[in-house]
């Protein structure tokens, strides 16, 4: 048995356990702030964890050492808050201030920072280092159209590097200079325009501070908002509506769907549109332009729908890019639909319109400024806010989302949405979606078992086969989400070894439920997935219609408008292609 005592309680720690590890598993609190359990990250930078350490017979006077990364001990005395532990991490907090841009008031994170944590856990009440000259003299990059790197704001955790180069494989960033010059920054020294970051926003999730986050485009919209010559035509993503909630309090996977829509309307919102009305028309054509490909022997296709994995194939495997669906993301399809299709059945001056797009993701950011996605200088997409900034938004506007009573779409032509299009937000949502569709075009009526078994696990990466019937036969698919698992399976196409026909990729670990623009939690990473999962698996079972191609207002567009999936006027609006 391996016992030791912490603050006056006996506690038995694991093989291998630090103190930090055991201290947390038996609910005691020790402040730390580099650390971050989630993802296995303890790299004893920050020291905010130091506690006073005795050994059984030890007469000496105890050592400090910091609980995240030294082995629990049978017979320690560890003292996480007597006052030599209380000044040293107090002193530790104040040298991570005094070389902390001190605009806290200003910061989106105020509030929600986990440097203000420890600062008032350790009581520090006066910062007496600070170095304006120094510290203000940091890089702040914003070369990127989705993310700003603030490093005034950065303490050096690591998590960042730490989620970029094991999590999602991307590798982008790495510690620069050294002593009191330490910092993060791009690998060669490149901005973050020019490197290899996806902008998948991941980091985001994990930094501490306010030292990431994406480029704030709340106070564009609030002009949009009121400008009584502009139309605004909003969108929210499948996954907006179940990681919503829990900024306002509402338990965790809640669909909070009808308050985001009456939100919307308080905001001022002219038009509000559903993204998942555009994903049930991706999977028009995407099934359309997979049968067609398979028809032709050309194997595999990959969704190209989640944007940092196109700037991920652009940047790490441009040799495949040929083989990513043409069809556009929902995001764009919607911008597309909603400035041609839209103004003409509402009578409306397309000039007028401006479609914001509210996302749990960063990417969608860089996806909206892509120069292919739009005609001259009119963009499908004209603003995009993610999640958080949504947040702020309603938070500018003074409205609590729990006061809101909920409303429901009321736009004839492009809300409505099948359980297909829920989906999408999770991974292997999209080719679920597709699957449905595909095996209706080939048999001329809908499969069995609308859920698809076999897609929906888990795991980093996942493989089927699904019966299509005719001359298909079975689809080999394969699901990966994260980049890790994207990685594994893009270095098996290029070398031959995988045999598949359709392959979706996500990103973010977990799919958008999980996107890097989704609200942060403190100490904590990709808790909320599967609830958040769940409860998109349950919309799609209460949707009356679960087949893209039976969404009423999807056919209306077809029959009204775009003829059938790849026909001249689908593939000029719906369709693009990518570049290395
Ligand atoms: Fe997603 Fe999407 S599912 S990428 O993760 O395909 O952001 O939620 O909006 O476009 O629909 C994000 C989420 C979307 C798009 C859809 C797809
Ligand atoms: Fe964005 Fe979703 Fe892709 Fe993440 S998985 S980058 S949230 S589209």
């Amino acid at each position: 048995l391996l016992l030791l005592t912490v603050d006056g309680q006996t506690l038995e720690a694991l093989p291998e356990e630090t103190i930090l590890a055991c201290a947390r598993r038996h609910g005691l609190y020790i402040p730390s702030l580099c650390e971050l359990n989630d993802i296995d990250h303890a790299p004893g930078t920050c020291r905010v964890c130091l506690v006073e350490v005795a050994s059984q017979n030890q007469t000496d006077e105890p050592l400090l050492a910091a609980a995240c990364v030294t082995p629990a001990r049978a017979g320690m005395n560890v003292r996480t808050r007597s006052r030599r532990a209380r000044e040293a991490q107090r002193l530790q907090v104040e040298l991570l201030m005094a070389d902390h841009n001190q605009d806290c008031a200003t910061c989106v994170r105020h509030g929600n920072c986990e440097l203000q944590d420890v600062a008032q856990f350790v009581g520090l009440h006066t910062n007496r280092f600070y170095d304006r000259a120094r510290v203000m003299g940091r890089t702040v990059d914003r070369s990127s159209p989705a993310m700003v790197r603030d490093m005034t704001k950065c303490v050096r955790c690591q998590r960042c590097i730490a989620i970029c180069r094991q999590g999602q494989t991307v590798d982008a960033l790495v510690v620069t200079g050294n002593g009191l010059d330490t910092a993060v920054g791009l690998r060669h020294g490149l901005s973050q325009a020019e490197s290899t970051c996806v902008t998948c926003g991941q980091c985001l999730l994990v930094c501490p501070t306010g030292a990431l986050g994406e480029r704030d485009e709340t106070d564009r919209v609030l002009d949009y908002l009121f400008d009584p010559e502009i139309v605004t035509v909003f969108q929210f993503a499948p996954a907006v509506r179940v990681g919503f909630g829990e900024e306002f309090g509402f338990p965790v996977g809640t669909n909070v769907e009808g308050h985001i829509i009456a939100a919307l309307r308080s905001l001022g919102a002219d038009i509000v549109l559903d993204t998942n009305f555009a994903a049930d028309v991706v999977i028009m054509e995407e099934s359309a332009e997979l049968l067609r490909r398979l028809g032709d022997g050309r194997r595999p296709t990959f969704t190209s729908c989640c944007p940092a994995w196109i700037n991920f194939a652009e940047r790490h495997y441009p040799d495949l890019l040929p083989l990513l669906s043409s069809t556009k993301s929902p995001q764009q399809c919607l911008g597309a639909i909603a400035k041609t299709y839209l103004p003409e059945r509402m009578g409306i001056d397309p000039a007028r319109i401006r479609v914001i797009s509210i996302m749990p993701c960063v990417a969608k950011k860089d996806e909206r400024a892509r120069s292919q996605l739009g005609a001259g200088d009119v963009q499908e997409v004209d603003l995009v806010l993610t999640t958080r900034e949504f947040a702020r938004l309603l938070k500018r506007r003074g409205l609590d989302l729990r006061s809101l009573t909920p409303s429901t779409f009321d736009n004839p032509y492009m809300s409505a949405y099948s359980g297909a299009g829920a989906i999408f937000g999770t991974t292997g949502g999209v080719m679920e979606a597709a699957v449905r569709t595909m095996y209706r075009i080939v048999n001329g009526h809908e499969l069995d078992h609308t859920e698809v078994a076999p897609l929906r696990g888990f795991e980093g990466l996942r493989t089927a086969a699904v019966e299509v019937g005719g001359p298909i036969g079975r689809v080999k698919v394969a699901m990966a989400h994260g980049l890790g698992p994207a990685r594994e399976l893009c270095e098996r196409i290029r070398a031959g070894t995988a045999d598949f026909d359709f392959i979706e990729i996500m990103a973010c670990p977990g799919g958008c439920v999980d996107g890097g623009g989704n609200l942060r939690s403190k100490k904590a990473y990709r808790r909320n997935a599967l609830k958040r999962r769940d409860t998109l698996f349950a919309i799609d079972r209460a949707t009356p219609v679960r087949q893209s191609h039976n969404n009423p207002q999807v056919q209306a567009l077809y029959r009204d408008y775009l003829e059938q999936p790849f026909s001249e006027r689908a593939h000029r609006l719906l369709h693009t292609w990518y570049s290395d």
